[in-house]
């Protein structure tokens, strides 16, 4: 493929439909009215607000970091960073002070935009590490961004930006404990979302629900992307509601969830054939579809869950198919309990210890290269180093096998890593909350399987000599520090920690005897 290198905002106005006033988002808001922004409200709305960035005159390369609740502005001040040629870094709204500190830290933010609640406490360190200016934005339109961005015109000139730009740093937590930014640049972002446009099938008329948050690859990147470069309407949902999604799928075509959506919504018996009769396809990714609720899909809605697989640095890797297609012998279908074929244009690898490729259908180590390939790690350069091969593959941290048509099916991760409800949570970065504690000589948090969240996170502690702290406290001091989802759902105490004979802690041992915990 032969990519433009140009604005990614660019690429996205162009799709644009030649209707300005049609409704490009039909939005419900925080207290559940609704709110419609036609194509020409995102181009004029985003475009104060890029003028309003650009007005800063803040060196090339600057970073936007924004952590605000979910609203259609907050999707505008994204556009709007594009626009000004910044670099959009997303927070999670979980995050807790500790948390963000490092973030402003570690990407020293030219702008940071919160909500009008935390603007205290994020000001202050905003300011401490030198940031430029810090906006306040409501998902009720609050706040001084919005009322700063009024003052200036509508009409905005996208700035030039090539392929190889910066377009956003997205952190995703470390093995080591330390959150790395994926650095993500306007080619990487515009190459996936034209391949995704034509692989998944985006057609004229085709409405997306938009139902999960927009600090991640997922709801930012393939959701809105999805959407836009195809000039399809969104259904904005602030939050996931299972009845709000099945109340909406008669009026859409696409839908896109983690697999814990899935799992809640099939709790809901207003989910039903009719309900779904509208849709074109129901997209799945961030975390294992259990094939069990693949089957179970199917049979209430008649609807085959596409699954795919991503991740922060490199956006979409592997996708089932929409449909039977000529490209593989036209026998193609979406398989559960498989992510599908590697995208066109991306490489994709299954490699032994030693990185020596195994044969179709056995295990090993996932490595991938192509266009949607990450930049690197901000200010890491070690740790990018670390992370490619002298080829220049980049390591997933993910186990697979890929079978001889193509299929890939991954087994496991050989990164320390649970995937919660979508959310990542590093066991090593828990850790080291937790050891340092009162009364906590040491600990491990492990994954096992839960019926809502896929896996959920268990502690178990080692007490210091003559401690007896109460789990239950730990957990409740946890979630002071760290964003909610990180905090295991229980907590016990045990005298020691099953080792091996080089010392290292025994997971696998520790997740059997939990594996039962939530069944
Ligand atoms: C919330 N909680 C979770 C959790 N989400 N616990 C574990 N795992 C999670 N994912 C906890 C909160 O801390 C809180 O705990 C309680 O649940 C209620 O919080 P809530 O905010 O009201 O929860 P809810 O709205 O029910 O959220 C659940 C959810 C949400 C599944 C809707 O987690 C979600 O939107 N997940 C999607 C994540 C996502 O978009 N991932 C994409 C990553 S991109 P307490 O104890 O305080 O009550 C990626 C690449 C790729 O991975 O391939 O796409
Ligand atoms: P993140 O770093 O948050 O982007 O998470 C990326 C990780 O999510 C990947 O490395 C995988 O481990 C996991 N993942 C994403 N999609 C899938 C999927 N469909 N099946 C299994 N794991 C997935």
């Amino acid at each position: 493929m032969t990519l433009p290198s140009l604005n990614l905002y660019s690429a996205l106005r162009a799709a644009f439909p030649a209707d300005l006033d049609s409704t490009a988002v039909e939005a419900t808001g925080p207290h559940g009215e609704s709110l419609n922004y036609t194509w020409r409200d995102l181009e004029r709305a985003s475009a104060r607000i890029a003028n309003l960035l650009q007005s800063l005159a803040l060196p090339k390369g600057s970073r936007v970091a924004v952590q605000v609740e979910k609203s259609v502005e907050a999707l505008l001040l994204y556009l709007a960073t594009l626009r000004a040629g910044h670099v959009f870094l997303p927070l999670n709204t979980a995050y807790k002070s500790a948390e963000i500190e490092y973030f402003i830290d570690n990407a020293e933010p030219a702008v940071v935009v919160c909500t009008p609640g935390n603007f205290g406490w994020v000001s202050r360190i905003a300011f401490a590490r030198g940031a430029h200016s810090v906006f306040t934005l409501g998902d009720d339109r609050s706040g001084s961004l919005l009322e700063r961005a009024a003052h200036f015109g509508d009409e905005h000139e996208p700035v030039a930006r090539t392929a190889q730009d910066l377009a956003a740093i997205l952190y995703t937590s470390g093995t080591t404990g330390r959150s790395k930014g994926a650095m993500l640049t306007h080619g990487n972002l515009l190459s996936n979302a034209l391949v995704l446009k034509d692989y998944w099938g985006w057609r004229e008329g085709d409405v997306l629900v938009h139902a999960l948050p927009i600090f991640h690859v997922h709801g930012l990147f393939v959701a809105i992307h999805g959407a836009l470069i195809n000039g399809s309407k969104m259904i904005w949902l602030p939050r996931f509601e299972p009845r709000a999604v099945i109340d909406a799928l008669p009026r859409a075509t696409v839908f896109m969830g983690v697999p814990t959506l899935y799992v809640r919504m099939l709790a809901d018996p207003a989910l039903t054939r009719e309900a779904a009769r509208h849709m074109r396809l129901f997209i799945s990714g961030s975390a294992p579809l259990l094939i069990e609720t693949f089957r179970q899909w199917q049979e209430r809605t008649g609807h085959t869950i596409l699954e795919r697989y991503g991740m922060s640095e490199t956006i979409m890797l592997t996708s089932n198919p929409w449909t039977a297609d000529e490209r593989h012998g036209g026998q193609d279908e979406r398989r559960g309990a498989t992510v599908g074929f590697a995208l066109p244009g991306v490489g994709l690898r299954v490699v032994d210890d030693g990185g020596t490729p195994v044969a179709a259908g056995e295990a090993g180590h996932i490595q991938v290269r192509g266009p949607n390939v990450f930049a690197g790690y901000w200010r890491m350069p070690e740790k990018t180093r670390e992370e490619f091969t002298a080829d220049g593959w980049f390591r997933t941290g993910d186990v697979g096998l890929q079978d001889e048509r193509g299929y890939v099916t991954i087994i496991g991760r050989s990164k320390d890593l649970i995937i919660s409800g979508g959310y990542n949570v590093y066991p090593a970065e828990v850790e080291s909350v937790l050891n340092e504690l009162p009364g906590v000589a040491e600990s491990a948090v492990v994954g096992v399987p839960h019926p809502d969240f896929g896996e959920a996170g268990v502690a178990i502690v080692v007490p210091r000599p003559g401690a007896a702290p109460d789990p239950d406290a730990l957990l409740l001091q946890l979630k002071q520090q760290l964003a909610g989802y990180k905090v295991p759902k229980r907590c016990f105490l045990a005298a020691e920690l099953p080792r091996n004979t080089m010392g290292k802690v025994q997971k696998n041992l520790l997740r059997e005897q939990h594996q039962d915990l939530f069944a």
